[in-house]
Order: structure tokens, then sequence, then C-alpha cells
């Protein structure tokens, strides 16, 4: 690669794919200069269907971030005469001394074997998501290492569980139409999704079907930039939307607008939810008020949406983050099959495209190894939504050992405080894989350096696209950084766990990963990536004209009765409303804590990833995020509050200090925050000190954005 002027002869590029855990897995290309191997300069790959040549503003400076001054390079151990606990930023390297991986490895294999024989496999918890979500570091080697120790299993809800159970109970998988089909609608629906903050790929095609005509709704309690540049913005109170969907219902279904043809064809249980949405308790007239929005909004968009062809929905995970939220993902999904949006080429509704690529993770994870453990069965199931109970209060067996790669649960993980509460522990060994030293890393007992997208090799599917990619290294890894893989092969080793498997190098896992009978990846294997610039389309069946259209007809269906389910069985015989019900969130009742608070994420950063970098945080507007809740003028006054006040929000679970700006972003009754570092925060509390560790309706999710606080001035200033 490179061309022949005489730069491009000093530099070479490679394409690596952004790991970073967004819908978009941008094809990046990475220039790198031959003669000190660095990589100087990275870009959206401009041959990438979706990427088109752009980056986000977060990975655009992610070169600050691998050749950041405080990278952690080298394994180090707690000093003897430190104890567990949240270090100052930019102190946290003296708590620790620096040894080899042998000593690293070592140390970590004797303990966990010691563990393991004394309070049994389960003893020890893996605690991951997605640092990064190529298919080896994502859950490659070290599943297959922690099936054979025997160790609890993670539940990984955190994010999208409720919305990915739910959507299964509909469609029985989870894919959408293309985003570059998002051109052709005239009717977009953003729902709970944060488009221009979250997933900025979508955003291109959105605008150019916005040229053509199509109007954009968003319907997001927060007026984010997405919101502010739609047609309209639908600001509803958290947690609503199950009312709001199934009012919609209720007005097509009363004016005659649904798509009977279609609800014939590819649906069952539709008189069932007839029943259910036309009782008086879903009229708009009785909703409204529920949703905080106006009668006519709903009747409004309801017709839109039944009569606009084509409509396509782009739900995101926005709306599952509350109790009633599987339910909700559950009423939104059924809206095409009622108006059947999916016959419409540029319709439909979008949450996930994870479920077309048939990576063969069965073969990289190889859950048979728990066979093999010490256990001889499956291990138990750990909810990592609730990671402080697990900590604090899980017996038979206790925790005694806690393995973090791929994650930041002292700022993410919800109930911060018996979080930490219980990583403090002393009888707890807590071992922390990373690329910096972090709010968790403040309570380990050892840290491992892990490599950052452009040091590693993996291969990788998307969430918002269906582009298979190759992401080979552009460069060596930075200090003794070793990836996920690497790590836990190393392990099982020095575990003595002689199963050839754990020898398999980052190449011979990536064949693995490819090699699959699934009918739409077809043709790609390591060499067809290679020769086609480390990207291919997956092999998905198209229709005359070249256009993907899932669910024209029953054929596409999952689900048990082979249509789109309105009505589950499989729920009933879980116990479950078999239809979607609005059900109040529990805390909305508490008058002590009457303002719902959104716990957000930062447009600048990607969870917890990026929000100690000086350049991120100066992008982040100075209004919005850590250190700042925005309120409602009406909701301060009514509590003699003014823009400035420091003030703290508090429930049940603890306390943190903020200060009140005004941003014309949250209605009255609600106030947002944003997830950032602990450390950096103004009293050392992230915001998910404040959220619970109740899980969803359905699929066991975290409910980050179903809290309610008391807002009240803080007595005494922390204020430097
Ligand atoms: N810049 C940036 N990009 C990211 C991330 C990041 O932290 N920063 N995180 C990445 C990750 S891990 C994920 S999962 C995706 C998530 O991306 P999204 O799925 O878009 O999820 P969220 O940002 O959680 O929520 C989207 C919107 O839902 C709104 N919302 C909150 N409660 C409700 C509700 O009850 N109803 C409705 N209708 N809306 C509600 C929020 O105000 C928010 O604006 O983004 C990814 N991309
Ligand atoms: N209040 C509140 N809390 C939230 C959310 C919210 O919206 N509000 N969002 C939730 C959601 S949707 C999610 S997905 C979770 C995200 O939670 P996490 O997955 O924990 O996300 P990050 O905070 O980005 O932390 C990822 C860590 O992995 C590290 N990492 C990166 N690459 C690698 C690698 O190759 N190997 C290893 N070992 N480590 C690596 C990064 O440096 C980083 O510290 O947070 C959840 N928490
Ligand atoms: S974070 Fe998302 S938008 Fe940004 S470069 Fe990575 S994949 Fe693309
Ligand atoms: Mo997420």
């Amino acid at each position: 690669m490179g061309s022949g002027n005489e730069l491009a002869s000093a530099t070479r590029t490679v394409h690596v794919t952004c790991s970073l855990d967004c819908p978009d897995s941008c094809g990046i290309i990475a220039t790198v200069d031959n003669a000190t191997e660095r990589v100087v300069r990275i870009t959206g790959d401009p041959e990438h269907p979706v990427t088109r040549g752009f980056l986000c503003g977060k990975v655009a400076r992610y070169l600050d971030r691998v050749y950041a001054p405080d990278r952690l390079l080298h394994p180090m151990k707690r000093k003897a005469n430190v104890p567990k606990g949240p270090l100052k930023h930019g102190e946290e390297f003296a708590a620790f001394e620096r040894i080899s991986w042998d000593e690293a490895l070592d140390t970590i294999a004797q303990r966990l074997q010691f563990i393991s024989d004394e309070h049994g496999p389960e003893s020890v918890l893996p605690y991951s998501y997605a640092g990064t979500i190529g298919q080896l570091g994502y859950g490659s080697m070290d599943r297959r290492f922690f099936h054979r120790l025997g160790a609890s299993q993670l539940d990984r809800t955190i994010c999208a569980s409720a919305g990915s159970a739910a959507l299964n109970t509909v469609y029985g998988v989870r894919i959408g139409p293309e985003p570059q089909s998002f051109v052709h609608a005239k009717l977009i629906l953003a729902w709970g999704a944060n488009l221009h903050g979250n997933s900025i790929h979508l955003w291109p095609f959105v605008e150019e079907a916005r040229r053509n005509g199509a109007r954009l709704v968003v319907i997001d309690p927060y007026q984010t930039k997405t919101a502010k540049l739609a047609d309209e913005h639908i600001a509803l109170t958290p947690g609503t939307d199950t009312a709001l969907a199934m009012s919609m219902m209720h007005v097509i279904l009363r004016d005659g607008l649904e798509d009977r043809d279609y609800i014939a064809a590819c649906t069952h249980g539709f008189e069932a939810l007839r029943e259910r949405v036309m009782t008086a308790e879903y009229a708009p007239e009785n909703i409204a008020k529920i949703c905080g929005i106006d009668v006519e909004t709903i009747v409004t968009l309801a017709r839109r949406y039944a009569t606009t062809k084509p409509a396509v929905i782009r739900m995101n995970y926005g709306i599952q983050r509350t109790d009633n939220g599987g339910t909700a993902a559950r009423a939104v999904g059924m809206l095409p099959l009622l108006t059947g949006a999916w016959k419409h080429h540029g319709g439909g509704l979008m949450l996930s495209s994870s479920n077309a690529f048939g990576f063969n993770s069965a073969k990289l994870q190889m859950p048979e190894l728990m066979h093999a453990s010490p256990l001889h069965r499956e291990a138990r199931m750990v909810n990592m939504s609730q990671l402080g109970h697990a900590l604090t209060e899980l017996t038979t067996p206790h925790i005694h050992a806690l393995f973090v790669y791929n994650s930041n649960p002292g700022a993410v993980a919800p109930n911060q405080n018996a979080v930490l509460r219980g990583m403090r522990r002393d009888d707890l060994f807590t071992v922390v894989h990373d690329c910096f030293l972090t709010d968790t890393t403040d309570y380990a007992d050892i840290v491992l350096p892990s490599p950052s997208f452009l040091e590693q090799d993996d291969v990788q599917g998307a969430y918002g696209h269906y582009v298979a990619q190759l992401s080979l290294r552009a460069m060596q890894p930075q200090g003794e950084a070793r990836s996920n893989a690497w790590l836990f092969g190393q392990l099982a080793q020095r575990m003595g766990f002689d199963e050839p498997c754990f020898r398999d190098t980052e190449h011979d896992l990536i064949r693995q990963a490819l090699d699959t009978q699934h009918p739409w990846h077809q043709g790609i294997t390591m060499e067809a990536l290679q020769a086609h610039g480390n990207m291919m389309q997956l092999t998905l069946p198209r229709n005359e004209c070249g256009e993907f259209m899932p669910f024209t007809d029953a054929s596409w269906f999952r689900t048990p009765s082979g249509k789109g389910e309105f009505y589950s069985e499989s729920l009933l015989e879980q116990g479950l409303d078999p239809l979607p019900a609005y059900v109040a969130a529990p805390e909305r009742k508490d008058s002590t804590q009457p303002l719902r608070m959104l716990a957000r994420k930062a447009d600048n950063w990607m969870n917890s990833t990026f929000a100690n970098m000086a350049k991120h945080r100066g992008m982040e507007d100075a209004r919005i995020g850590l250190n700042i809740v925005e309120m409602h003028p009406d909701d301060a006054s009514a509590r003699g509050l003014h823009e400035g006040d420091e003030v703290e929000v508090a429930n049940e679970r603890g306390s943190i200090r903020l200060e009140v700006a005004f941003t014309g972003r949250v209605v009255k009754g609600t106030v947002a925050t944003s997830l950032g570092w602990n450390k950096l925060s103004r009293d050392g509390n992230g915001v998910n000190v404040l959220t619970s560790e109740r899980v969803t309706d359905i699929g066991g999710g975290a409910t980050f954005y179903a809290v309610n606080v008391q807002v009240s001035r803080a007595a005494t200033s922390v204020l430097q």
C-alpha cells in the first residue's frame, strides 16, 4: 500500500476497525511512519459504505489516547502499605510497583488456584464488557479460560439485554434495514436514539432522506443535539414509551390504519393485542398525561406513522434502561408489524444488526470446557448489573476473586457505593486489565496493560451495519501491553490447562471465528477479507433490485409461531404478561424523591472511556455533563435554587455534589447528568452512586434511566 509520492513512500496505510462499543464499527485508515513505526494519522475509510471517510470527534483524537503519557504500559502490583480505595487522578501510579509479566501471571495463577481450591471455582468472577467489541477481544480465549476454571459465568446485561430479549420475543431475531436504506424513508422516528452523540454515521443518511422530504421525529425526554436538529421533538416523561407506543396502536386501530393483509400473513396474536390496546386505558386522552405530552401529539404521530411510506424507526437502547424497558422495546418493535412498514424499502425498524453476523462464537468460547472444570457442570450465572450485590451479599460461594477486563465497573456499574464497598474488601483478590489506571484499578491487587485497537489483531461485525472487518495491528503494542486473548492463553497454560485450544494464536482464533456455515458469511475468509481491503459486506439475501428487505413475509421470523408475535406464549410460560402493558416505574411513586434523573452518556466520550482525556473533556459543553445537573428552572425555583448553585442530588443509595445549570434540555420533573470518571467529579462520586441494581422486566438489564432523586442546596461547599 502507500502511493508513489515522496511523503507517501515514507509511510504506509493500514485498514483497522474501531472496536469501541458503538453501532458504527468504523473502518479506519491508519497512516504509519515507516521510520518510527508510529501511527501518525487516522481517518475514516472512504471505501467503507457506512464510515464514508469520517470519524466521530472522540476517535478523531484517538492517537492522543494511544500515545498518552499516562497509559498503563507494564504489569504492576499494589504496594504492601497502600490500602484499596480511591486515588487522586495523577497519583495512581504511586500506589503500585512494576513487576514482570512472569511474576504477574504466576501470582494470578497461584491465587486463582488457591481460591478455587479453597472456596470452589465459582468464587472467581470474571467481569468484562465492551472495551473492545472485536470477536477475539470481546469473548474468546477469556471465556475458554473461565469455562475451564469453572468460574461463575457473567450475564452481560449492562447495556442491551432488555432490548435484545424483547425483540427476540417479537421477531425471534435482531436484524433491520441497512443504514444506507434510510435515505429512502419519508418518516424517520429516532426513538430513544441519540444519533448525533452515539452513532453519527447514520446521520448523513438521515440528512439525505430529509433533503428528499423526509420528516425526522425524535422521541427522547432529553433535548439531544439530534432532537434539536429534528423536525419534531417529543419530550416524553422517561419510562413511558410503552404507554406512547400502545396509544399509537390504539389510534391506528381506531382509525383503521393497520395493514390487514400484512397482519394476516405475518403476525400472531393480533386479536389479543387489539383487545388490550383498545381499552380506554390506552386512549390518547388518558396516555397523554402519563407521557407528559399533548393528546394531539400522540394522534398526529400515530396517523403520520401509519400513513407515511416508507416509515422507519431507529429504536435504540435508551428506551430499555428502565423497569418497564423490555416491554417498551417490545411495544415499539410491534409498530411496523401493525402498519406493514417492512414492505417498503427504506421502512421497518432497526435496533441492532448483530444477529446477521454468524461468527462461530461456540468455537471461540467453548462452553463445553465447563464440564472439564472441577464443577463438571455449567457454572452459576451472576448478573453484571448487580455487581454490588454479588460482591457484598452473594453466598454459596462468596466471590473471592474478581477479574476485570474490557470494563470499568468502578465507574459504570449501577449502585456504585455497593460496588466500591465490595471492591474494597481485603479478602477479595482483584485483577484489572486495561489501557489506563481507572476508577476500578484503584481497587486492584494486580493491574495489567492492554493494547488499543491499533495494537491488536481482531475480526469484527457491527450492530449498526452489515460489514465484516478484519483489523490487523497498525503498530506494535505500546510498552508491554498484551491482548486479552494472549493474556488468557498464557494464564491457562500456567494453571496447567493442557487442552491444545489454549495455545491457539490470534490468527488461529480469527480463522475459527470465520469458520462458519452461516449463509450470510459465504466466502468471508481471512484471505478474502485481506484481498478486499479488510472489509466485506455480509452476503445478505437481496431482491431483484439488490435491496435487503427483512420481514417482508413470514419466512423471516424465528419466533415459536414462525410469525411476528404480538402475543408471546414463551413470555407467558415464564410467568410474564404475553402482551405489552404499561407499568409505572416503582420509584416514580415516591414523593420524597420527586425528580426523575437521566444518568446519561456524554457525547464526547464513550461510557467512561476518554473521560480522562483533556481534549475530549474540552469538547464537552461545559454546561452539560459531569459536575452539572441540568434542571428545569421551575424545579429549581421550587427549591430556592439558582443557576450555578452547588446542590446535593440524593436518594436512598447515596448523594453526589453537582452544580445547577439551566440548559433548556430537560422538561419539568426531569434532571440530567453524565457518566464519567468518579475521581474527576466534584466530590469523587460518580453518577452511578444514584442508580439502582433493579433490573428490567425482560432480559435482566440495568435500569440506568429509572432513577428518582431529590435535589437540595448543598450544606457546605466542596468547591475549591
Ligand atoms: N458519544 C458516545 N457514543 C456512544 C456511547 C457513549 O457513551 N458516548 N456509548 C455507546 C454505547 S455503550 C451504547 S449502548 C450506545 C447507546 O446509544 P443509544 O442507544 O442511543 O443509548 P443512550 O444514549 O443510552 O440513550 C439514547 C437516548 O435515550 C434517551 N432516553 C432515556 N430514557 C428514555 C426513555 O425512557 N424513553 C426514551 N424514548 N428515551 C429515553 C436518552 O436521553 C438518550 O438521549 O451508544 C454508543 N455510543
Ligand atoms: N449512569 C450510566 N451508567 C452506564 C451507562 C449510562 O448510560 N449511564 N451506560 C451503560 C452501558 S450502555 C454500557 S455498554 C456500560 C459500558 O461499560 P464498559 O464496557 O465498562 O465501558 P467503558 O467505560 O468504556 O470501559 C471499557 C474499558 O475497557 C478498556 N479497554 C479498551 N480496550 C481494551 C482491551 O483490548 N482489553 C482490555 N482488557 N481492556 C480494554 C478501556 O480502557 C476502558 O477502561 O456502561 C453502562 N453504564
Ligand atoms: S466510536 Fe463509533 S463513530 Fe466513532 S470511530 Fe468508533 S465506530 Fe466510528
Ligand atoms: Mo452500551
